[in-house]
């Protein structure tokens, strides 16, 4: 199960999180941060609320199974997995590294809790299909979390696995998108306009959410709506995140979709984190 003895509040969990990948990006000098940063949030609420699992027993074969296909996010995903005790803290130090269990982009084979290869954007969704129907079929009452970023809703594997889905009656897959409207070649809106969003996934048969992805209550509830509906539907949670969120002056950053950050801004990135945190913390 998620910890159900670890008594740490959900905005403590978030800003580990938080605190976890910055520590990862530091060894690298550089990487994917703004991410991590804004969807931590999300991935706190997956893991430490939402999703059920054994941190020790990763392979247990009624866990719920978290998909990131967008696997660039690897170090976000490794900074969640750490927090959920599926990763040993120690490990972070290894980051990017030869011969580490963390390699910069998600690898299946390499680390636990990592259930695909992401990475090739638009395949988490049809592989999330195949799990959740394969689940359905074992009698497996476990949900699939498919973690997709704004950009993978360019991809046309996405959408003929979101039609597949909802033909299926998928009702034990959930769908999160980071809406960070970034991507590698400038906001996604500019790059293929996707809105209006909600309206399209809803006319896919989907059952739909759209929520300030930065808001842990209404991520919570919405993970929370999107477990116990009964209706025979696939979910989906859009989650609008900022990048960097946290960081002031990275949320700030200009082309943001992978940085190189200056040695000393490392540190200052963690004590306004930091401080943040406590101060929250004491209000
Ligand atoms: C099929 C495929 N096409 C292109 C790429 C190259 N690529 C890597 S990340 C990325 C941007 C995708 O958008 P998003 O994940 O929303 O970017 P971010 O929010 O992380 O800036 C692209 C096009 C890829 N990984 N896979
Ligand atoms: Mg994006």
């Amino acid at each position: 199960m998620n910890t159900p003895t670890n008594t740490r509040s959900l905005a403590e969990r978030a800003y580990r999180i938080r605190r976890y990948a910055l520590q990862m990006g530091e060894i690298q000098g550089q990487g994917y941060i703004g991410q991590a940063l804004g969807y931590a949030d999300v991935l706190a609420a997956a893991y430490c609320h939402s999703m059920q699992f054994r941190p020790k027993e990763p392979e247990w074969d009624q866990r719920d199974r978290f998909l990131l296909s967008h696997g660039h996010y690897a170090i976000a995903h490794y900074a969640a997995l750490i927090e959920a005790g599926i990763i040993e803290e120690a490990e972070l130090e290894s980051y990017g590294c030869d011969d580490s269990r963390l390699p910069m982009s998600g690898m299946a084979t390499y680390t636990p809790g990592m259930e695909i290869s992401g990475g090739s954007l638009g395949q988490g969704l049809p592989i999330g299909v195949g799990i959740a129907l394969g689940l359905r079929h074992q009698g497996i009452p476990a949900f699939v979390y498919n973690s997709m970023s704004d950009g993978e809703l360019d991809e046309g594997s996405t959408w003929e696995a979101a039609m597949s889905a909802a033909h299926h009656q998928l009702s034990n897959l959930i769908c999160m998108v980071d809406i960070n409207n970034q991507q590698a070649d400038g906001p996604s809106g500019k790059v293929l306009g996707f809105e209006p969003l909600a309206d399209k996934w809803e006319a896919f048969g989907w059952h739909v959410q759209r929520v300030n992805g930065n808001d842990l209550a209404a991520v919570v509830a919405a993970f929370d709506t999107a477990r116990n509906l009964t209706d025979p539907l696939p979910r989906i949670i859009l989650c609008d995140t900022l990048m960097g969120k946290g960081v002031p002056f990275l949320e700030q950053r200009d082309k943001n979709h992978f940085i190189r950050v200056d040695p000393p801004e490392w540190q200052q990135a963690l004590a306004i984190l930091d401080e943040s945190f406590h101060q929250g913390a004491a209000a």
